[in-house]
């Protein structure tokens, strides 16, 4: 649907309040500035503003401040919402401005930080499959700072011994655990995500009668704000710097997709486009994902898909309307350059235009070039999930521009073959779909998140299991991504179970398993084998890039190398109960006759490569990543 372009004039007489003169007119108040600052020599420039406040009807800009230029003026019919375009010199110096403001009321400043461009080196780094991600719930991570568990203005949305409510972790929770995560080996945290939620119960999501609370982070009701249970801007840059210091990158969740039911645009939103439909009346989310690429489907058909409300609760943003869209994609631009972040996983993809996708990518790609992006798109099959794979232009003419995806295909694949003991050949069988995407090596891989049951809570899922497959999680194509506690093995069934707390995270826990000293022997044995694993693929480029050749696939055993400039590293995996002994062709793997090749990982035996032949004993439920 596209929107007519209404002549200037029209426009201008829609969105002005006829000036007939008002008999003391309100003054003008400024409550809210969104974005607060921006930087000279920015692509996006002007910046436009979204001011709220009231009585800010008949606005007209009376001054900008050194270095900007401010101008035209649109404020919604109610007159609690003000667009302005602000131009920044690209030699404006950085400080507080003011936007003086004047209405038939009175006058008014909007304020506005001019900021100095973070240094780039170091920041906006991208992500790739040179590195492990972790995933962690911030309210579940680890509590650093118990002065914001419960505060003034949110108070009593604290109980640990509910699931659903807020727990006590924070943002300074992470930075304590950084050298953690640095000795684990990863490389990239993502973080569920930090915008500020509503500050008292949320009784429109509801379970057995009971109201929740927005712990979790997905029902924002401030874009710009930092979600005061988990720390402040301040405290997130620090995040973000401390994080990079240790060679470890940052990724922030992003909602483009909906607002929280609480977010104050529900009642008075800024455009009458603002949202699609209103809270009295809209459509509900249908969840039809295949329709979005059905080349036989009516808008009709796609309708409730994109701009139905999310559970009939979100608040579905109208991307279609250029307000929204060029809110939404200032926003991005203004967390990244913020905090110097380095990537974004973006929520509920699938569930926007993606004409939309392909501007909001752009926009970035023009700033931060090596930024990332990651899109989750909740499906096991590979043909929807590509689709929304950029670089290539679809049926529909759009590139998404999105770098990659969620390999939930694959992961709907894991976890049946390593926990119950379905066939391996059912997750080979799922790369070989790769030729699909446009780049699978790119592609986010996991064996759980907070949206899934934890993978110790599969059917036949054991400490064994999970060591295999996470020797398969870690040496096969794709930036592997690791949930928190899944390196120790954490237990925990559906939402909200499956967000337990970090034990040792928190004031009081009887235990720390964040240390050797509180892990049991069974945590301390998948620790120790994520440990090894992370420093044997962050030392060994072929199983970060390397392609991958398929030796041996059967149901219970199998045998892949990764093969990069000549060099190979061998994987083997046997999740049967029986040994088994191959006998491979080693001409794949280009490796020359009487080279000896050593387990990395772990205990097993050599092997060993002859007349043209590698020769291979994995034992009952063992695997081993062998190297020259
Ligand atoms: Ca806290
Ligand atoms: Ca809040
Ligand atoms: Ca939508």
């Amino acid at each position: 649907m596209t929107r007519p372009i209404l002549p200037a004039l029209a426009a201008l007489a829609l969105l002005l309040p006829s000036v007939a003169p008002v008999a003391a007119a309100a003054r003008p108040e400024i409550a809210k500035v969104e974005p607060p600052s921006w930087w000279p020599g920015h692509s996006i420039n002007p910046v436009r503003l979204l001011v709220r406040g009231r009585n800010l009807g008949g606005a007209e800009v009376v001054a900008a401040g050194p270095g900007l230029k401010a101008g035209p003026v649109k404020v919604s019919e109610p007159g609690t919402s003000l667009f302005v375009d602000v131009t920044i010199d690209p030699r404006a110096n950085p400080g507080p401005r003011t936007i003086g403001i004047r209405t038939p009321g009175g006058t008014a400043g909007i304020p506005l930080e001019i900021l100095a461009p973070l240094p780039r080196a170091g920041r906006f780094q991208g992500f790739s499959s040179d590195d492990a991600i972790y995933l962690l719930m911030p309210d579940r991570f680890a509590n650093g700072d118990p002065a914001n568990d419960d505060p003034a203005v949110s108070k009593g949305l604290l109980d640990r011994t509910k699931g659903r409510f807020y727990h006590g972790g924070d943002l300074r929770g992470v930075i304590e655990r950084l050298p953690y995560l640095k000795d684990l080996g990863v490389t990239a945290i993502w973080l569920n995500p930090w915008y500020d939620n509503v500050n008292h119960l949320n009784e429109r999501e509801t379970y057995d009668g009971r109201a929740i609370t927005d712990y979790h982070g997905y029902g924002a009701v401030d874009f710009y704000g930092v979600e005061e249970h988990f720390g402040d801007l301040a405290t997130l840059r620090e995040m973000v710097d401390r994080a990079h210091a240790l060679g470890i990158k940052v990724i922030q969740d992003q909602v483009a997709n909906h607002s929280g039911p609480y977010h104050p645009w529900v009642a008075d939103p800024p455009t009458p486009t603002w949202y699609y439909g209103t809270a009295e009346k809209h459509l509900a989310n249908t969840w039809q994902t295949w329709t979005l690429q059905d080349p036989y489907s009516a808008p009709e058909m796609q309708k409730a898909t994109l701009e139905g409300w999310f559970i009939d609760i979100l608040p579905d943003l109208d991307q279609d309307d250029p307000e929204v869209a060029r809110y939404e994609i200032q926003n991005t631009l203004w967390w990244v350059g913020v905090s110097g972040l380095d990537g974004i996983r973006q929520d509920t993809l699938p569930y926007v235009h993606r004409r939309f996708w392909r501007e909001w990518t752009a926009a970035i790609e023009k700033e931060y070039p090596d930024l990332r992006v990651v899109g989750e798109l909740f499906d096991g099959d590979p043909v929807l999930v590509s689709f929304y794979q950029g670089g290539v232009s679809r049926f529909d003419g759009i590139d998404s521009g999105v770098d990659t995806l969620f390999d939930f295909p694959l992961f709907f694949k894991i976890r049946p073959a390593f926990a119950k003991g379905d066939s391996l050949r059912d997750v080979a069988m799922m790369l070989a779909r790769d030729h699909l995407y446009r780049d699978a090596s790119s592609l986010v891989t996991f064996l759980g998140l907070h949206d899934v049951p934890r993978f110790m809570n599969e059917p036949g899922a054991s400490v064994a299991s999970l060591r295999l497959a996470l020797t398969f999680l870690l040496t096969a194509r794709g930036t592997p991504l690791l949930y928190y506690g899944d390196e120790i093995a954490m237990p925990g069934g559906g939402d909200p179970d499956n967000r337990r707390d970090f034990p040792g995270g928190f004031p009081g826990d009887p235990r720390n398993a964040f240390e050797a000293a509180g892990r049991t022997p069974d945590e301390e044995s998948v620790h120790a084998h994520v440990r090894a694993l992370l420093r044997l693929r962050q030392a060994t480029p072929a199983l970060r890039r390397g392609q991958t050749v398929n030796l041996h696939v059967a149901d219970r055993a199998w045998v892949y190398a990764r093969v990069l400039d000549g060099r190979a590293a061998i994987v083997g995996i046997n999740t049967g109960d029986e040994a088994v002994s191959l006998d491979l062709a080693s001409a794949p793997l280009g490796l020359a006759d009487g080279t000896a090749l050593v387990d990395r990982i772990g205990p097993l035996a050599g092997a060993r490569v002859d007349a043209g032949r590698l020769r291979l004993t994995l034992p009952p439920r063992s695997s081993g990543v062998f190297t020259p």
